[in-house]
């Protein structure tokens, strides 16, 4: 058995009940395999193992009181897996399926993504199983303010900084900046995704989704064509999904669905994003509510968005959400390419089967990491005391998204596996971190 399918095989073993973090694990150290077989320096230097093991992890109870004086626990986490190119970076995701299996897929995901990046951040990835669905702002802050309290003490501008995830955007990084404030007396960039008015970056709301739309613009490019007149089918409604279909509109393409964990809109016309922004952003409300605006759309309650024929899909809701069936359909339909706007969209098989087809595909850890490297140019200009204007930002973002798209295509290449996104994004993310680990020493 290889060093790499051993060590996988391993930490399976010794992480039972963790579904997500051995989904990941698969899906990242078996294509390492010709690489780590070139360079056997690193099985030599334990870098593998010492990769798969986070540096240190935090589980913590969230104690707050609701509107009715009630007394409500939740359970707080912080993964701190890799701080070998950088300080810890990644968001925090609120939401009730939250345990540490999604915890740990999504840290680990973040190591690989931050190293491509360009820039000098390491990987860590926090949350709650909070459901933030039907709160309101007072008891969000209560429990922003307990969730703090606790990881306060982890976290800090050269240590860990967090960011948003599903289900944390600009109130909650508010509220948890303002204690974590409070509690250190640090006016510092702990946590990137703030507002404007205090610290907050250019073009970080849009970045996720503007990033993903622009990694495909460079994967139609090596297919001789753009967004122009293409049709395209994005799941989920929220802070990426919001940003990709307006960066995709601008480009050229019509965006015919949206959806949430409840069902999927279509509207053939092209969906109306200010209504959209407005229903979500705004009122907070439920997709199906599009209805009350565009008479003529359709809403399909639990209904497969990957149904709805397209030139280009992009999922942008949560992980696990295209599978073999979803892909069947696309490929059915005629569907060139997809990009992942969420972390671990597809399983193996699923991107396997879009691969086999002949669907050019991006995954999340390249395709989504326009957020997380907007977040780094935040520290910047957080630990310069500047403000870049939006052009600037954007700029160098469609930058960063054109190297990380040669980087994942060349190292593709370099081992035999042209056109193979997936392999080049995780032998072009490790190459960095492992010869970071090997030159700081056994740590
Ligand atoms: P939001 O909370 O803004 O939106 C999430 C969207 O996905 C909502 O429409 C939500 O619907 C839907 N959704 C969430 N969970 C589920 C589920 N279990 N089943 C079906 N639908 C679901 O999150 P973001 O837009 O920030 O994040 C979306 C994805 O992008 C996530 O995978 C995240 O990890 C990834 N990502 C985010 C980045 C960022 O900068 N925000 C950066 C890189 C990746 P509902 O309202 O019904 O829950
Ligand atoms: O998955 C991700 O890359 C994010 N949620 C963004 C992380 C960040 O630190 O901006």
């Amino acid at each position: 058995m290889s060093y790499a399918m051993r060590i996988l095989d391993d930490s399976k073993k010794k992480n039972p009940n963790e579904p997500e973090f051995h989904q990941a694990m698969t899906e990242i150290i078996p294509s390492l395999t010709p690489f780590l077989d070139e360079h056997p320096k690193y099985e030599k230097a334990g870098i593998l193992e010492r990769m798969i093991e986070p540096e240190r992890q935090v589980m913590f109870r969230v104690p707050w009181v609701d509107d009715s004086g009630k007394v409500r626990i939740n359970r707080g986490y912080r993964v701190q897996f890799s701080s070998a190119i950088g300080p810890y970076k990644g968001g925090l995701r609120f939401h009730p399926s939250v345990n540490l299996s999604i915890i740990k897929f999504l840290a680990f995901e973040q190591i690989f993504k931050n190293s491509l990046t360009g820039l000098p951040i390491g990987g860590g990835k926090g949350g709650s199983d909070f459901d933030s669905k039907g709160k309101s702002d007072r008891e969000v802050m209560a429990f922003c303010q307990s969730f703090i309290d606790e990881l306060y003490r982890h976290i800090g501008a050269d240590q860990d900084i967090p960011a948003g995830d599903i289900g944390v955007g600009g109130r909650e990084v508010g509220f948890m900046y303002g204690q974590y404030k409070r509690l250190t007396g640090q006016y510092e960039g702990a946590f990137t995704g703030k507002s404007l008015t205090y610290g907050g970056s250019l073009v970080r709301t849009e970045a996720t989704g503007y990033g993903l739309v622009y990694m495909m613009e460079n994967m139609l490019a090596a297919k001789n064509t753009t967004f122009e007149d293409k049709t395209v089918v994005i799941s989920g409604s929220g802070n990426v999904a919001i940003y990709a279909a307006e960066k995709a509109v601008k480009l050229g393409a019509k965006v015919v669905t949206m959806s949430d964990s409840n069902g999927y809109i279509y509207d053939g016309d092209g969906i109306d994003l200010d209504a959209v922004k407005q229903i979500k952003e705004v009122q907070r409300g439920r997709i199906s509510e599009y209805l009350k605006v565009k008479k003529t759309a359709e809403y399909v309650e639990n209904g497969l968005v990957w149904s709805v024929p397209c030139n280009i899909a992009l999922p942008c809701a949560t992980q696990n959400e295209l599978l073999k069936n979803g892909a069947e359909l696309l490929v059915k339909n005629g569907c060139m390419a997809v990009a992942e706007g969420s972390n671990m969209s597809t399983d193996l098989e699923a991107t396997h089967y879009l691969q086999d087809n002949g669907v050019f595909f991006a995954p999340g850890k390249a395709a989504n990491a326009g957020g997380v490297a907007v977040s780094a140019l935040e520290m910047a200009q957080n630990s310069s005391r500047m403000s870049w204007a939006f052009e600037e930002v954007d700029c160098r973002l469609r930058s960063i998204m054109h190297d990380i798209y040669t980087e994942c295509s060349m190292a593709a290449e370099r081992y035999g596996m042209k056109g193979n996104l997936v392999a080049g994004a995780n032998i072009a993310g490790f190459r960095k971190v492992a010869e970071a680990m090997l030159q700081q020493g056994v740590v």
